[in-house]
């Protein structure tokens, strides 16, 4: 047999371990071992070597997904997952993007991808149809410095760009939580988050597959299922971004007394609760503790290098901190003036050093050299430090949105929109949203005397751009702020949100014309 992974080779050290609880059955780390193994043949198809393939893969989370990652790996090829959300363009740009040859998906999604994978020419397997395989091909032997995930993320181009990390990134990523947050093979988690971004699928799915613990997937944040479950003390440990705690907050407040009861005090006995990927407001992180008696560990991390501060497993845990550094990642500040910081309360740019840094943007070689400075991951974000704890500043892009913990790219937006026939122009910002900690807000110059409903407008929308990404506040304005140099200023667009009125669909205000 081939050496494994580590990730791999220690579910057989799980074997009789529950990996995957679902609803009407559960799944044992050898099941999932095995089946991999198979599925890995067929996706070798009589070759040796998938030799860093893209295989992309449309699969819920459960026993399907952990089955077609590990045999894409176990194949040698490099695994792609595709949001479930993803409209047909998005999909189709991170198939042509990512160079995808071969598309694995549940019966279920299967009309989601057919035309594409005919379009683009890629073999198209669906994942139920393959277990009647039953031939072994050997599996090929992996370096651990090979390709192994691309994970699509949006920023500061307008187009997503494809984070390659390695076998050996993965494993960095994932044994740097592990120590810190004492994952055992007794937890137990709930599975809500989206498997396309680091959250999901490494801080959750692979690091309690790391422990030999037990994953619960839900195909979607189905809070009264995931709640019935807390009220049955079936999880350890819990992970969220900060608009989960917020819905889950409201919630509670609407339960009668009996039902609270029982889900307050299932949170209460959790071992450990976490919160990442935007900022946990102060004031959530004490109502949280006030309602459940949890304090929440807030963590910081990026697509690009994994998990890399966090307030402690054991010890104080700062509300409106994410706390230090995690083991084998080494962080630094750099001023504006490019001058490491070395002084506490002196804010600078955070970047990043580790084996759990990225190793290239897929194909992009200029801008993964631009986004280091001497061996070091330029993250963008702003911070201090303040006795002993990290604080997030801000960012340094103002194209950046962080929306219910999704990075959505302005420009990418804005590129959509100004493809309508009636948008002459665009500006897109976040502005401060209590629940989804920004919303996403476009102000809009139409073309002429053109008239534009909302309605069709959003649904014109949903065609282009996930829905998350549709902006929630649209204004009407006659021609957006500029600069001397006739740049659009961002501030002042967001300024445009701050006043009441003329907001389109909502209010017939008087810069609007609405059909
Ligand atoms: C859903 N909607 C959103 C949205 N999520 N709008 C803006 N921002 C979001 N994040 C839309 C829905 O499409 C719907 O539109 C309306 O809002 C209400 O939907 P909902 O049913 O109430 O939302 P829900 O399905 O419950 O989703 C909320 C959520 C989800 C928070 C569970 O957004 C989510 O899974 N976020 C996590 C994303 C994530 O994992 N990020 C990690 C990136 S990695 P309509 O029009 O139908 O009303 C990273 C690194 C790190 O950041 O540090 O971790
Ligand atoms: P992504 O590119 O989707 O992986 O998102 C990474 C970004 O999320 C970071 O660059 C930060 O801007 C943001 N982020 C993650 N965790 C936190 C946090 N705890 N507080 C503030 N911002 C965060």
């Amino acid at each position: 047999m081939e050496s494994e992974l580590p990730l791999i080779g220690r579910a057989q050290s799980h074997a009789e371990r529950v990996a995957i609880l679902a609803d009407s059955r559960s799944f044992r780390y050898r099941e999932i071992f095995d089946r991999s193994a198979r599925l890995a043949s067929v996706l070798l198809d009589g070759s040796v070597d998938l030799e860093e393939a893209r295989i992309a893969y449309l699969i819920p989370a459960g026993y399907d997904h952990v089955c077609a990652q590990w045999a894409i790996w176990r194949a040698g090829g490099i695994s792609v997952p595709l949001s479930l959300s993803a409209t047909e363009t998005e999909l189709m740009y991170t198939l042509n993007d990512s160079a995808a040859s071969c598309v694995v998906v549940t019966r279920d999604l299967q009309r989601r991808v057919e035309l594409l994978c005919q379009e683009l020419g890629l073999r198209l397997l669906i994942i139920d149809d393959l277990d009647a395989a039953e031939r072994i091909s050997r599996l090929p032997e992996l370096d651990k410095r090979r390709g192994a995930l691309i994970l699509y993320t949006s920023g500061t181009t307008s187009e997503p760009k494809g984070v390659v990390s390695t076998h050996e990134t993965i494993q960095a990523q994932i044994e740097s939580l592990v120590n810190a947050w004492k994952w055992q093979p007794d937890d137990s988690i709930p599975l809500f988050l989206p498997l396309h971004h680091v959250h999901g699928i490494i801080n959750v799915m692979s690091c309690a597959l790391w422990a030999g613990a037990t994953i619960e997937p839900f195909p979607r944040f189905d809070l009264d299922s995931i709640l019935k479950r807390v009220a049955s003390d079936s999880y350890t440990v819990f992970m969220a971004v900060p608009t989960i705690y917020v819905k889950l907050s409201q919630r509670i407040d609407a339960m009668g007394d009996d039902e609270r009861e029982a889900v307050v005090d299932g949170f209460s006995k959790m071992r450990l609760m976490i919160s990442g990927s935007a900022a946990l407001p102060a004031s959530v992180h004490k109502s949280w503790a006030i309602l459940t008696g949890q304090q929440l560990l807030e963590r910081y991390g990026m697509t690009e290098i994994g998990m890399a501060l966090s307030n402690p497993c054991e010890g104080e845990r700062r509300p409106g901190t994410v706390g230090q550094p995690l083991p084998g990642v080494e962080i630094r500040l750099k001023s504006d003036q490019g001058d490491v910081v070395t002084d506490e309360g002196m804010p600078g740019e955070i970047q990043v050093r580790g084996k759990s840094v990225f190793s290239e943007y897929w194909r992009r070689p200029q801008l993964t050299a631009d986004s280091f400075d001497d061996g070091w991951f330029k993250t963008g974000d702003m911070a201090i430090l303040e006795n002993g704890y990290y604080q997030i500043m801000g960012r340094q892009s103002v194209d950046i949105i962080k929306s219910g913990g999704y990075k959505l790219s302005a420009l990418e937006i804005e590129s959509v929109l100004i493809d309508h026939p009636s948008i002459h122009e665009c500006a897109v910002v976040g502005i401060p949203d209590q629940t989804w900690g920004e919303g996403v807000a476009a102000a809009i110059v139409l073309h002429g005397d053109t008239e534009l409903d909302l309605q069709t407008l959003r649904s014109w929308s949903q065609n282009r751009l996930s829905k998350y990404k549709i902006p929630k506040h649209w204004k009407v304005v006659e021609s957006l702020p500029r600069n001397a140099m006739g740049k659009v200023t961002k501030p002042a667009v967001t300024q445009l949100f701050a006043i009441p009125n003329a907001e389109l669909g909502d209010d017939n205000g008087p810069t609007s014309r609405l059909a």
